[in-house]
């Protein structure tokens, strides 16, 4: 019989059999490293093409840009920050802040709190494992553990903050407070952020917030346990992200990539910063000024998990029309995004694996 281990047996191996024993046991990537297997099971090994690709990494000079949030408020500081912002987001789409208010405190005690959820013993997690969100609160392994070609080497906890926080009964009590607090500070920096994407687009500050673009927000607080043959796989397949701005607090580990013109470059933790990148949504409302770019998490080799929390920011009006801005659309620069709503959107996005192939393609004409 295949087993979650190992799948070393005489009887051929049945992928499917062995991924849903595996979603089933609910033990989780992390109770497949605490049993101590020495190999990954092979349901977890990625295609060929995608193992070669791990290795190309840029050799360029290239970083992500650093932008200080210090005086965004201050209206002698604000266009130089917003050009800065604009100008990240028209580019690599991605870039990370520091001083933006949240004390390194905070940032300290989320992650502390998001690691201790996973590091519980699996009967403490188990309550909570689900694939539906009904209540708002699912932890898993693989959200497209079912939709895709080979499984990652992760555990998430995602928690529904807006536009309607989860139960919060349903939130474990371990992180409870910490989420609740994370969630305040993620609506004020979604109000700075985009109010000054809104700007950079040459249009009112309040134009993002009026299309209720941060309300609607989603937390994952992802793990990424020791992986004892990380070429064979990944953390995070590569994708982009379907909604409009996505906000990331990652540890000092490492292993977030993302693709450039150069080839995949390293999102390096820097102390006290935040990753911010730009969604597929906003890609579409901008008319492509700017780009929703693909990235990845390779799998862990270090001794230590590495935990990171991202935000993803969405319209909470789903059944609006979304699609390129009249403003930003010429005769020059036609539409280039059919219109749609949120929830033809996200049906899109829960069909398909995370396959790097942005949802955008869906709604170009
Ligand atoms: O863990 C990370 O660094 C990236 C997470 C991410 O890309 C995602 O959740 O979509």
């Amino acid at each position: 019989m295949a087993t979650v281990n190992g799948g070393d047996s005489a009887e051929p191996y049945d992928r499917a059999k062995a991924v849903k024993q595996f979603d089933e046991s609910k033990i989780g990537v992390k109770g497949i490293v605490d049993s101590g297997i020495q190999k990954i099971p092979p349901f977890f090994v990625h295609p060929s093409e995608t193992l070669s690709d791990l290795k190309t990494r840029s050799e360029s000079e290239i970083e992500i840009p650093t932008v200080d949030l210090s005086g965004v408020e201050s209206p002698d500081c604000r266009p130089a920050i917003v050009d800065q912002i604009r100008r990240a987001a028209s580019t690599l789409g991605f870039f990370q802040i520091i001083n933006h208010g949240i004390a390194t405190e905070v940032l300290d005690r989320t992650i502390a709190s998001l690691k201790a959820f996973h590091e519980q013993p699996t009967e403490s997690k188990t309550r909570v494992y689900r694939r539906e969100m009904g209540t708002g609160v699912s932890f898993m392994s693989n959200v497209d553990l079912y939709q895709s070609k080979a499984a990652s080497w992760r555990d998430t906890l995602q928690i529904r903050l807006g536009p309607r926080l989860a139960d919060v009964d349903e939130i474990p009590e371990i992180c409870r407070d910490q989420v609740i607090e994370w969630d305040r500070h993620i609506v004020r920096l979604g109000e700075i952020l985009m109010g000054s994407l809104s700007e950079g687009l040459g249009l009112n500050t309040e134009t993002l917030k009026k299309m209720t673009c941060y309300e609607g927000r989603v937390m994952v607080g992802h793990y990424y346990p020791f992986c004892p043959q990380p070429d064979l796989t990944v953390g995070l397949t590569s994708h982009a992200d379907p909604g409009v701005l996505t906000v990331l607090l990652q540890d000092s580990v490492g292993g977030l990539q993302v693709r450039s013109r150069e080839g995949w470059l390293d999102v390096k933790p820097v102390p006290g910063a935040l990753v911010i990148n730009i969604g597929d949504l906003l890609q579409m409302i901008s008319n492509e000024e700017y780009k929703s770019v693909d990235h990845r998490v390779l799998a862990n080799g270090s001794g230590e998990p590495r935990v990171s929390v991202a935000v993803f920011y969405n319209p909470s009006a789903r059944e609006n029309l979304f699609g390129p801005l009249p403003e930003l659309t010429s005769a020059e620069k036609p539409a280039r995004y059919r219109s749609f709503t949120l929830n033809e959107f996200m049906t899109r996005f829960f069909s398909k694996q995370l396959d790097g192939k942005s949802l955008s393609n869906y709604f170009r004409q």
